[in-house]
């Protein structure tokens, strides 16, 4: 793939999870919505907002920039001086618990074993995860190495380090795949069904071929769930992105269209989407509105240029 083509996917899978989050952030925890709602709303604000989501990817991106690669203990710091400076950005109820007793004393790498039975499975190693799936798009075993020991430092269930890997590879996938040619959604489904080990995810990505052949959303949020859970909703993101994976704009409403954990599940699904598309395929009516657009794109640019002159 040609340097421009690969870099425009590295600034759109960041600035497409920044989107995705601040569009489905005013729906989230709420039913369904109609895509016009979405579009309305987003359209009278002047700032498109972010959430958790997008500040924990962008402490993804800074740790991996600074320390050419991941580097477990400097991304876990990063992480807690990012959330000290705004802990307003709604972040779940486990992160600030870990924090707190990283802060106090306990391990890095072992804090998040101790939150609720063996970990947590929430979706926030997968929302954050768009850096670690552009950086290492080319290499799927370290790529699962790395967005295991991302997710171990606030979310180390098996359940939650998968979530964070399938999202990762759906990603990577993406990145690699020219958005000229045509696109296979059964080639895409099964490369993901594959890569990742755990029941439920391969269970709920079996679903999906029948789900686009037949649209019904509230099909969508039961089979696959529209929750905080990862496993109800990187499955769903992934569905979301092979509704439209034509086009940003379609798939991040569909998204965000679904409730529930909308800003999240329109994160991950921008990140896919954008990471296939590249960041052209954004709207521009809603990147010039993204809060910290600029910075986004400063640190994919950084990122990019690591990963191509190293
Ligand atoms: N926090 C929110 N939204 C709440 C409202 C925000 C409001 N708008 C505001 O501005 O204040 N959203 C963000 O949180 C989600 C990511 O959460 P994360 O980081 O995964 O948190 P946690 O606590 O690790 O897990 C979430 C919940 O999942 C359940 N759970 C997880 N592991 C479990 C286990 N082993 N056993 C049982 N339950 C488990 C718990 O209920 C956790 O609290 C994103 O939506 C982000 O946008
Ligand atoms: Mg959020
Ligand atoms: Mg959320």
């Amino acid at each position: 793939m040609i340097k421009p083509v690969l870099k425009s996917k590295f600034l759109g899978a960041l600035v497409g999870t920044g989107v995705g989050d601040a569009l489905g952030a005013p729906f989230e925890g709420r039913f369904m919505v109609k895509p016009e709602e979405v579009e309305a709303v987003a359209e009278k604000r002047e700032v498109l907002t972010y959430t958790d989501d997008t500040h924990m990817m962008i402490g993804v991106a800074e740790s991996l920039i600074r320390t050419r690669g991941f580097d477990g203990k400097d991304m876990t710091y990063t992480f807690i001086q990012n959330y000290e400076l705004e802990p307003f950005r709604g972040y779940g109820p486990g992160p600030p618990h870990i924090f707190r007793a990283i802060r106090a004393g306990a391990a890095w790498d072992i804090a998040a074993q101790e939150l609720y039975h063996g970990g947590s499975f929430g979706n926030g190693s997968a929302m954050r995860i768009a850096p670690i799936g552009v950086f290492y798009h080319d290499n799927p075993a370290r790529l699962r190495e790395v967005a295991y020991k991302s997710s171990q430092i606030t979310h180390a269930h098996n359940l939650g380090k998968d979530g964070a890997a399938l999202q990762a590879y759906a990603i990577a996938l993406a990145t690699n795949l020219e958005p000229q040619l045509a696109f296979d959604r059964g080639d895409f489904l099964a490369k993901l069904i594959n890569y990742v080990p755990a029941a439920v995810f391969k269970g709920k990505l079996s679903k999906i071929k029948g789900l686009l052949a037949r649209p019904d959303k509230a099909r969508v949020a039961i089979e696959l769930g529209n929750g905080i859970e990862a496993f109800n909703s990187v499955p769903t993101a992934i569905y979301s992105f092979l509704t439209h994976p034509d086009s940003f704009a379609q798939a991040v409403l569909n998204a965000v269209s679904l409730g529930g954990d909308a800003d999240t599940i329109g994160a991950m699904t921008g990140a896919i989407s954008s990471a296939y598309l590249g960041i052209e395929s954004i709207p521009n009516r809603w990147q010039q509105k993204l809060e910290n657009r600029l910075y986004l794109k400063e640190l994919a640019e950084k990122l990019w240029e690591l990963k191509t002159t190293a």
